[in-house]
């Protein structure tokens, strides 16, 4: 039978409720599971919120006490799914209990926050993980098997973006998304890092940027409540109104280490995009394209296909793909977020049985937010920046 590892998981907002759902799903899906992970300890800001968690999302034991819960013995993983600003002392904290972590994206509100975490794991040697998930969707998977198979030859362009709509009306409000202290960015770290770290599992470093950075609405109402309520859930144009000071939007050019070119749009003010983190590479033996809005799909051509059936075809992933073993069996029966949540908790408890580190680790965590940071000095001051490493 696979071993038990009690997690301990610190937030039960949008993404303790994925992280939970993963956790009890994982060895339906994947069996022999590399794990049982055990939902042993919720923690969040009170105790009336951890007890509700604990109740909704199945765990043993609730907590407001994340110091205390991160020392205990009986804790094998330290699952972060807090806002931006708790991710790095939690993680540190947790390293240095010598924990294994899992922590949302992005990984901090800054490379140099992000690099202390990175450090702090390496001296720890525990197994780390950044939940960037879409990289896990099979599709994208694929896209990637295609790359590495050499399938679509040397890559020439990556063009990303992510758009999303749910702060588009003015009148939305102000959560934590919205506040730097918080969040460190906006759509730079929110939403941006999702296609920064695609481009990175896909083409490779990003070497250099060229970014314009906007912010549309300079105020908003604020939002009653810790928790994100992401927009549509409280529009009260007549509640008092706080300062915004991060980005809604960023516009970027790409330069890779490899020669590669590309560009990376990201914004939650597009109306009518909901969910549309998309990317196309073209290389010298031909294209893909995708759109996590038909994840079940990816769209490609191979260069040397007969001249009268050249053009895109749709690949529907299933069991000949990525993951097809642990998910379902016939193609096209629908990938959903959840699935993508399972397949990450499939392979960081793979990683933390097999005592090898995943990707994208703390160290791609870092390196993503060197991208970041370098996509807002750009855009503070018009120039090139070169991404440091
Ligand atoms: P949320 O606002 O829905 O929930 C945050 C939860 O953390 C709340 O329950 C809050 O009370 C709790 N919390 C805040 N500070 C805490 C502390 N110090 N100790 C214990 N609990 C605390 O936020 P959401 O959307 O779940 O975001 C959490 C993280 O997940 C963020 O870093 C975000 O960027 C990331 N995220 C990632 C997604 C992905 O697709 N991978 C999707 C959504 C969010
Ligand atoms: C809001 O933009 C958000 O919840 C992001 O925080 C997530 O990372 C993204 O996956 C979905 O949208």
């Amino acid at each position: 039978m696979p071993k038990a590892l009690n997690v301990a998981m610190i937030g039960g907002g949008f993404m303790g409720k994925a992280h939970a759902a993963a956790y009890a799903a994982m060895p339906m899906f994947f069996w022999p599971a590399p794990a049982i992970p055990v939902r042993k300890v919720i923690v969040d800001v009170s105790h009336e919120l951890a007890e509700e968690g604990r109740v909704r999302y199945g765990f043993e034991e609730a907590s407001s006490d994340w110091r205390a819960v991160v020392r205990r013995p009986d804790i094998d993983v330290v699952d972060i799914v807090t806002p931006n600003d708790s991710h790095a002392e939690i993680a540190i904290a947790a390293a240095e209990a010598g924990k294994h972590i899992i922590c949302e994206k992005p990984l901090a509100r800054t490379a140099a926050e992000a690099k202390a975490m990175r450090d702090a794991v390496g001296k720890a040697g525990t197994v780390n993980m950044v939940a960037f998930n879409y990289r896990r969707t099979p599709a994208v998977a694929l896209a990637r098997k295609y790359i590495e198979e050499g399938r679509i030859g040397r890559i020439l362009n990556f063009r990303g973006t992510y758009l999303q709509d749910w702060s588009a009306d003015p009148d939305s409000p102000l959560s934590w998304r919205f506040q730097k202290k918080v969040a460190g960015s906006g759509a730079i770290g929110d939403i941006g890092t999702h296609v920064v770290d695609i481009a990175r599992y896909l083409v490779g470093e990003i070497a250099e940027v060229c970014a314009l950075v906007q912010t549309y609405h300079k105020t908003r109402p604020v939002q009653s409540g810790g928790l994100d309520k992401l927009g549509a859930a409280e529009k009260n144009a007549t509640a008092a109104r706080g300062e915004v000071d991060v980005d809604d939007e960023v516009v970027t050019l790409l330069k890779f280490d490899g020669g590669a070119i590309g560009s990376l749009e990201a914004t939650r003010n597009a109306y009518g995009r909901n969910n549309f983190l998309t990317f196309e590479v073209h290389g010298t033996g031909g294209s893909i394209a995708f759109n996590y809005e038909r994840r079940d799909e990816l769209q490609v051509m191979f260069a040397d296909d007969p001249a009268d059936a050249r053009g895109f075809r749709t690949v529907y992933t299933g069991p000949a793909h990525p993951y097809g073993s642990g998910l379902w069996p016939i193609p096209a029966l629908g990938i959903g977020y959840t699935e993508t949540k399972i397949v990450e908790c499939y392979d960081f408890f793979s990683a933390v049985v097999g005592g090898i580190q995943p990707s994208p680790n703390f160290e791609d965590g870092y390196r993503t937010a060197c991208v970041a940071d370098a996509l807002g000095e750009s855009g503070e001051t018009g120039a090139w920046i070169k991404v440091q490493q």
